[in-house]
């Protein structure tokens, strides 16, 4: 099994019992209606129930009195009676018919897939009634892909996108990234990097960027690009990028009118502004709100978006970076137009393993707020380290902001019911690129998978939803498909134990932000070296963010600073993110902090043995090719999580100056031995 694809499998039900049973009512499919979407579900449908049943499972224009089939039926009316939305489907039993409906097509489509993943996970049809209505309107991947075909932070290969064939030449491979995406429910893309080349705004690209469009568009799929904010005067030849210039409002006007008349639904722009170097409309003495109103004033009567980044923080030796996007957008709620999304990443810093929630959820409640979380494990291993991230989604979504009072969670903002928008969205930075199983670690694939699953429905839950990935994409299995779904639910906090445990972050290797460097002092801005994050000193460890340090903890609600405020009551898992805290200090786990991080440390290492061991016991269950790749790569974050701990442990040590707990044994190599090891590494 070489991964290609993906959760899809469609492999014969090897149990003839159950298989008889979806035998009976999958006999034909009945689809009402010509468009592509349509044809695109019965095909779906049809490809998969073959492979499942073994049987011919024609597809019919008419059901016509027969019964035994599955019927595809748009009914508006129903839909909405429902309430199912524009995207939310339903599927019943009628007259020995199972019915899949909704109010568009492409509702129908994802009723298709539900269906699909009922017999995939072998749940029983008989009587089945279900309907499903996402919470979060906009579910969208970004990829980071460069028009040279590398990717940005991306793991698995170069770039999908092959720019220099399109549009002539159309890999079919787009066609089945679009029917992954939608099987889970996703239903845009930001085709190219944040750090935008202006190339894809061309006449000469936007046909190829019709092309891909016009894959994606039957599976529900929109299209959107990142634009670079200078695009008037690179390609314009404008003397200025200044949103409150009318020629450059001409301009933008001009190229988004140009952009829909090739593609006709294109979903908007992505923009980052003034963020790590980029240009945006603050060159000009104006705010973030002045470009993106600019742009949605430029998207006019076109039905698309806006997706302002608020990613940004200015080179502040004085400053703290976790207040900066605050800084920046708090005093412009409210002035964005409704085209408007700002797109906030999951916490203040950067993607790092464990974050306490971006402060700007909750605070901004005139602006509807987009969620973006990071697939690509950037700061998780690449794509050597198994690290399902479902739990750290959900632990984002689940933390409460105390907005409006209790239960104002994440999720409640993103998905608009704190603050009344009916706007919503998530976007997750893809993972995905041209190796033959798409994301390179197989256990990748379930990242892509939980995000569709939790941008759909964000009360689901992580480890469930691992079952589900593991029972479609691994094994039939239904003890082995527990023990990974275990083990997938662990490997988050295994890696936050061997890299970052208790609240610390951004320890990384400089640039590359693979592996230990918790010892980087000096960087092109201090806010890219390590010890402006620790601050580890003789007295302790830890960033005090409370009102005797940077105060950052005064951004959230008081319930919230009850909760982190206190380094005595605080979860041990945020404590370095806001406290300066002795060495010797004792804490509610009754070690001391010294005593406590080491102990994490040689835990976390330790506990990818475990992660080897679980995952060797499922070894004649899963395919032989996919079980030796995925243990080989624990070969490797056994090998780096000792790395990691090693590096750390012992520069820590430098400060604290204490031996190792009983009973760790310390390290058999010193600091200047590991500390070459990244070294190494970073060598152009
Ligand atoms: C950082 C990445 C950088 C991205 C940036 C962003 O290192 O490559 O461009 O995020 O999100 O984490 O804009």
């Amino acid at each position: 099994d070489d991964g290609y694809r993906l959760w899809l499998k469609y492999d014969l039900i090897r149990d003839a019992g159950p298989r008889r049973q979806y035998q009976q009512v999958a006999q034909f499919i009945s689809v009402g209606g010509q468009s592509a979407t349509l044809k695109a579900a019965a095909e779906e449908l049809q490809t998969g129930l073959q492979g499942l049943l073994g049987q011919s499972v024609p597809v019919l224009s008419d059901a016509k009195g027969r019964k035994g089939g599955i019927v595809l039926q748009v009914d508006a009316a129903a839909a909405d009676k429902a309430g199912l939305g524009p995207d939310g489907y339903r599927i019943y039993a009628d007259k020995q018919n199972l019915i899949i409906t909704g109010r568009r097509d492409v509702a129908v489509l994802y009723g298709a897939f539900a269906l699909l993943r009922h017999v995939t996970t072998r749940q029983p049809l008989s009587g089945l009634s279900i309907s499903s209505v996402p919470k979060i309107r906009h579910r969208l991947l970004n990829h980071w892909d460069n028009p040279n075909g590398t990717v940005e932070r991306g793991y698995a290969g170069s770039s999908i996108w092959k720019w220099y064939e399109l549009p002539e030449v159309v890999d079919p491979r787009y066609r089945d990234y679009a029917r992954a995406n939608a099987s889970v429910g996703i239903n845009g893309a930001v085709l190219n990097n944040v750090n935008a080349s202006p190339r894809l705004l061309t006449a000469e690209y936007l046909p190829k960027v019709a092309a891909v469009a016009g894959v994606l568009r039957p599976y529900g799929i929109r299209v959107y690009l990142s634009v670079f904010w200078a695009a008037p005067k690179v390609l314009g030849g404008l003397p200025t990028a200044d949103p409150l210039d009318p020629q450059v409002q001409q301009w933008w006007k001009a190229k988004t009118d140009e952009i829909y008349r090739i593609i006709p639904d294109f979903g908007g722009f992505l923009v980052k502004a003034n963020s790590e170097g980029e240009p945006g409309p603050q060159d000009y003495g104006r705010h973030h709100a002045d470009g993106a109103n600019m742009l949605a004033t430029a998207l006019g009567t076109h039905d698309g978006l806006v997706m302002w980044r608020a990613f940004v923080y200015k080179a502040d030796p004085k400053g703290d970076r976790f207040k900066a996007a605050s800084e920046e957008f708090l005093p412009l709620d409210g002035k964005f137009q409704p085209k408007v999304l700002v797109q906030v990443k999951n916490g203040p810093i950067d993607f790092q393993a464990r974050e306490p929630f971006h402060p700007l959820f909750g605070a901004m409640p005139r602006t509807p707020l987009m969620l973006e979380v990071q697939l690509t494990q950037e700061y998780l291993g690449f794509a050597t380290h198994a690290v399902y991230l479902a739990p750290l989604i959900k632990e984002c979504l689940d933390s409460d902001t105390y907005a409006q009072g209790k239960g104002s969670t994440v999720a409640r903002v993103v998905d608009g019911s704190v603050d009344k928008h009916s706007v919503s969205g998530m976007a997750g930075v893809a993972n995905i690129g041209a190796d033959r199983n798409w994301t390179g670690h197989p256990i990748g694939q379930a990242n892509w998978y939980a995000f569709g699953r939790l941008a759909w429905d964000h009360a689901l839950d992580s480890k469930a939803i691992a079952a589900e990935w593991a029972r479609q994409t691994l094994t039939t299995d239904p003890a082995a498909v527990q023990t990974i779904a275990d083990l997938l639910q662990q490997t988050r906090s295994i890696y936050v134990r061997y890299t970052t445990p208790l609240g610390l972050h951004h320890i990384m290797g400089e640039g590359i932000h693979y592996g230990p460097q918790p010892w980087l002092e000096r960087s092109a801005r201090p806010d890219w070296t390590a010890i402006y994050y620790h601050r580890a000193d003789s007295v302790g460890l830890g960033f005090d963010r409370t009102a005797k340090g940077s105060n950052a903890l005064a951004l959230y609600k008081p319930e919230v600073q009850n909760l982190w405020g206190n380094a005595q009551t605080i979860a041990p898992d945020y404590l370095l993110w806001f406290h300066h805290v002795p060495w010797r200090q004792r804490l509610s786990t009754g070690r001391t902090l010294w005593d406590e991080l080491c102990t994490r440390y040689y835990s976390g290492a330790d506990s990818v043995r475990w992660l080897q061991r679980q995952w060797a016991a499922v070894q004649p269950s899963v395919d032989p090719a996919l079980h030796a790749d995925v243990a080989a790569r624990l070969q490797t974050q056994h090998k780096e999580a000792l790395w990691w701990r090693d590096a750390c442990v012992l520069y820590f040590q430098t400060y604290a100056r204490r031996p190792l707990p009983a009973p760790l044994a310390p390290p058999t190599r010193t600091l200047a031995e590991v500390q070459r090891l990244v070294d190494i590494y970073q060598l152009r």
